[in-house]
């Protein structure tokens, strides 16, 4: 141990997600640290544990969802797939930390209530919810930037007679076999939740507020040779990954909309609308979907053409037409409008019809119906980014909270520190990379290991500066207002959250313009880190 003020552990991390798992290994394995990692739930896993819902699955593609540091396991495991399932992800979550020994030095069923730093030592006393306390020289929090949970406050709640629950707390017991079920909310979740529900229950009844764009996923079985494929040229694949903007295993498209012929773009968006995939339909098809109205505007129509297509009734395929930008997370999904040809299936446009109550039968829209139901389903996602940041009392120099230094805004240093937290590293915190997140979990929790690696060695404290974080602000804040994503109110914002103020939350350049960014500060002395010796401790 390098340093003279003794701790219960050298780092402690926060969260069992991919982002804490690989965080826990980098630090035990590269160091040689001692190190804890304190998780909430009863498993590892993060979003794979919570998320049980019917349906929950990765809508990347299934060899591009995982981690490319193990390279055993990468021939090891294998997928029956296109995309993986909650439940395989799960698995591989667990398998990944059985190899690696990890479970020794996880500590579940233990959620961290503050996090605060003494400044006098620099060290930082970790508080858990039964009261025990924890010291460490370092902190990496790994709270999950789509984990704290979203549910509206809608009158009447209490009194219904039910079962209500969001889909990022399914409880095993929840079977919806014959079953009258309600669903509220409509994006990736709730597309999943429908799609699989649908087979499931009695009667579903979808209660849509802004309908999104929704492009098939090509799910199916994997054809014979196509795992052995892609395990034969991993290397190369996760250079093509790191390499690429959204980190999606495709190659981005480096041709505009704009400048083919109608029939040119309407011939590559029936290819992509047969291949499949959200992003690649947003990002491999041409390259100024994401930053030219127009074109955009050309992707739109072509997926309202397609609900029109597929969608019986004329009257549900209007209400399920989005007439905003195509603009959010892009969506996927197998057979999605399809189900809407369902006898067992009712959309309610609470755009149109809001609901007015919960009552004890169920939902009651402002028609004056009663939407009877035995379950009532929140798919309404995510106080994303911050979310839990603002649910512990994170406390940095002065005494300033994480709540009150981002009272404007949350914002970072590259999505990993912020200014008056020092040796405290966040991984996917406030702008951050917007891709496929594995990869860039890995990128992260790579540069914060070197981050910490600089700490021990030159026995220095390692942190930002406000000047710093404000720059980076700007940089995300420039990128993001050049592409259309703020045309429309999302979690990407913090829009989706009552009272939350919409900001930047993401670096929207990807993943290989963020890694040049990494190497660019590691080769400059850590460039943008203000790394200030050690005090000597009292007693030392
Ligand atoms: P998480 O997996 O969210 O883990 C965070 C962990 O921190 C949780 O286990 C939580 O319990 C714990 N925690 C939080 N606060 C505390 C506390 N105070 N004390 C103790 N523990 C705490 N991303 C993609 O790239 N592709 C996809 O296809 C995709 N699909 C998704 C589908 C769903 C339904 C959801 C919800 C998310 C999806 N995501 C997807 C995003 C996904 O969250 C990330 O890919 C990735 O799993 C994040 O890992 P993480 O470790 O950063 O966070
Ligand atoms: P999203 O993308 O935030 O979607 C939430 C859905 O819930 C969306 O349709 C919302 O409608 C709807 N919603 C939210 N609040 C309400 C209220 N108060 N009333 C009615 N409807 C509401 O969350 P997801 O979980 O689907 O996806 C988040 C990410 O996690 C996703 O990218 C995946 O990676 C997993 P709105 O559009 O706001 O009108």
């Amino acid at each position: 141990m390098t340093n003279p003020h003794s701790t219960d552990y050298d780092a402690i991390v926060v969260g069992a997600g991919f982002a804490g798992i690989y965080q826990l290994y980098t630090l035990r394995e590269q160091l040689g640290l001692s190190v804890r990692l304190f998780e909430k739930g009863s498993g590892v896993g993060g979003t794979w544990y919570w998320n049980k819902y019917p349906g929950a699955m990765s809508d990347t593609e299934s060899p591009f969802y995982r981690y490319s540091f193990d390279k055993e396991l990468l021939q090891e495991w294998s997928w029956s797939r296109k995309y993986i399932d909650q439940p395989d992800i799960l698995a591989y979550i667990e398998e990944v930390v059985k190899r690696h020994d990890l479970l020794k030095d996880i500590e579940l069923d233990t959620e961290i209530r503050s996090i605060v730093l003494d400044e006098s030592t620099d060290t930082w006393t970790v508080t858990t919810a039964a009261g025990e306390s924890y010291t460490a020289r370092y902190v990496v929090t790994a709270l999950g930037l789509l984990a704290a949970v979203n549910v509206p406050d809608i009158p009447g709640m209490d009194s219904f007679r039910g079962r209500t629950v969001h889909t990022a707390e399914w409880p095993d017991d929840l079977a919806l076999e014959g079953k009258r079920v309600g669903v509220v909310g409509t994006g990736s979740t709730g597309t999943q939740f429908i799609v699989a529900s649908s087979k499931i229950a009695d009667h579903l009844t979808v209660f849509q507020r802004n309908p999104q764009y929704c492009v098939p996923s090509g799910n199916g079985p994997v054809e014979p040779g196509e795992v052995e494929g892609y395990k034969s040229r991993y290397d190369e694949i996760w250079k093509q990954v790191r390499g690429s903007q959204v980190a999606f295993g495709f190659e981005e498209s480096t041709i505009a909309a704009s400048e083919v012929t109608p029939e040119e773009r309407e011939r590559v968006f029936e290819e992509a609308w047969q291949r499949g995939n959200g992003f690649y339909f947003m990002f491999g098809t041409f390259n100024d979907l994401a930053v030219d109205l127009e074109s955009n505007e050309a992707a739109a129509d072509f997926i309202r053409r397609k609900i029109a297509q597929v969608v019986d009734d004329p009257e549900t395929a209007r209400k399920l037409t989005p007439t905003q930008a195509y603009a959010k997370r892009p969506l996927c999904n197998h057979n999605y409008y399809e189900v809407y040809n369902q006898e067992n299936v009712e959309l309610v446009s609470i755009l149109e019809n809001p609901i007015v109550e919960i009552v004890p039968e169920g939902v009651k829209t402002a028609d004056g119906i009663v939407h009877e139901l035995d379950v009532l389903v929140f798919a309404t996602g995510f106080d994303a980014v911050d979310g839990n940041y603002r649910r512990i009392d994170l406390v940095g120099r002065d005494g300033i909270t994480a709540d009150q230094h981002w009272e404007e805004a949350p914002t970072s240093y590259l999505g990993i520190a912020t200014t008056g937290f020092p040796n405290l590293f966040m991984v996917l915190g406030p702008n951050g990379p917007f891709t496929n997140l594995v990869p860039s979990i890995e990128v992260q929790v790579e540069f914060i290991t070197k981050l910490i690696d600089t700490g021990e060695k030159r026995h220095v404290i390692v942190e930002t500066t406000q000047d710093v974080e404000d720059g980076w602000s700007v940089i995300c804040s420039d990128i993001a207002n050049g592409t259309v994503f703020p045309k429309t109110d999302s979690w990407i914002f913090g829009a989706n959250i009552p009272g939350k103020k919409s900001s930047v939350l993401f670096y929207m350049a990807g993943i290989r313009s963020y890694g040049e960014v990494l190497a660019d500060v590691a080769a400059n002395d850590m460039k943008g880190f203000r790394l200030t010796p050690v005090k000597q401790a009292v007693d030392a």
